[in-house]
């Protein structure tokens, strides 16, 4: 009997299917968004790349936190979850002070309530990496919240759980991650309970779109670094003086081609899979 699916939710370049009470399924596109603008132009591959990078952090992240994923589907580009309650915050750690946290710092010395020392630069990598929960706003733009007010979100109890967590996922994926070249600057997550109440890591995990990935052999603080996957597509961008609006520019050939290369390359390096091995049967990337 064939599954139906029935469209619950559309993210910016994703999509979320009920496949019944339990189970979802999230769908990868390959849109890809520059400056917040979704562009016009795909990025053949880019969904696949994300759906299997984030299949191979929750294989390898399970003794850290149990987390939603059921299969991996032959397209390489949906994953099939259990169906959570999910909680009311953005749980984001940063390892380096840029982004929004940069700004905070400036504006305040603090980010979420961490008063960090004087004098840091940006993209300055932080002594400890600190966890900086954040709402779910409607508008897209979550806004950073100190502790006091997620613990009113999800209890005192969750919430330190879900920060002692937080930073073991980080630690552990930013570490493998600079082995490979690939410094994780930042990353956010999602977590969800099921009906025992046990806490489950949801949506993806240390994809491109959900953390910033920047080139190690290039790294420098004192200034901006280069997006690892997106550069191409930006530096392009800002050649047009477009006014970051709504529709944004057709991507030209050569630029769709270098961006894709830059995201299979993320694949490849953090997986040590082929990119083409994945697609033959992508549940290789569970290991
Ligand atoms: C869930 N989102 C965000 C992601 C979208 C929207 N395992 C789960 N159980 C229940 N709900 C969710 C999840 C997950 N993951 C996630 N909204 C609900 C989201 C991707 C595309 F349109």
């Amino acid at each position: 009997m064939p599954e139906t699916a029935t469209h619950v939710a559309s993210g910016k370049v994703r999509e979320l299917y009920a496949l019944d009470d339990e189970r979802l399924l999230l769908v990868a596109s390959d849109r890809i968004s520059t400056f917040d603008v979704v562009l016009p132009t795909e990025i053949p591959d880019k969904g696949r790349v994300l759906t299997g990078l984030s299949a191979f952090w929750f294989a390898r992240t399970e003794d850290i936190c149990a987390n939603h994923l059921l299969a991996v589907k032959p397209d390489g580009r949906s994953l099939e979850c259990r169906r959570l309650e999910m909680l009311p915050i953005e749980c984001v750690v940063r390892g380096y002070l840029t982004g929004s946290g940069w700004k905070d710092y400036q504006a305040t010395g603090e980010v979420c309530g961490h008063t960090l020392p004087t004098g840091l630069r940006e993209s300055e990598r932080l002594a400890e990496p600190i966890f900086t929960p954040a709402t779910k706003a409607e508008s897209g733009h979550d806004e950073n919240i100190t502790r006091e007010a997620a613990a009113e979100l999800v209890g005192a109890d969750r919430l330190a759980q879900v920060e002692a967590i937080s930073l073991a996922l980080y630690r552990f994926a930013a570490e493998h991650a600079t082995k490979r070249g690939i410094i994780i600057a930042d990353t956010k997550f999602e977590f969800g309970t099921d009906g025992d109440d046990r806490l489950v890591l949801a949506d993806e995990a240390f994809t491109p779109d959900s953390s910033r990935f920047w080139p190690a052999d290039t790294y420098a603080p004192g200034r901006g670094q280069p997006s690892f996957d997106k550069q191409f597509a930006r530096d392009y961008c800002e050649t047009l003086g477009w006014d970051k609006a709504y529709p944004g520019p057709e991507l030209p050939d050569d630029v769709v081609e270098g961006t894709r290369a830059r995201y299979v390359e993320a694949f490849e390096r953090l997986t040590e899979l082929r990119f083409d091995d994945y697609l033959e049967n992508p549940e290789r990337v569970l290991r």
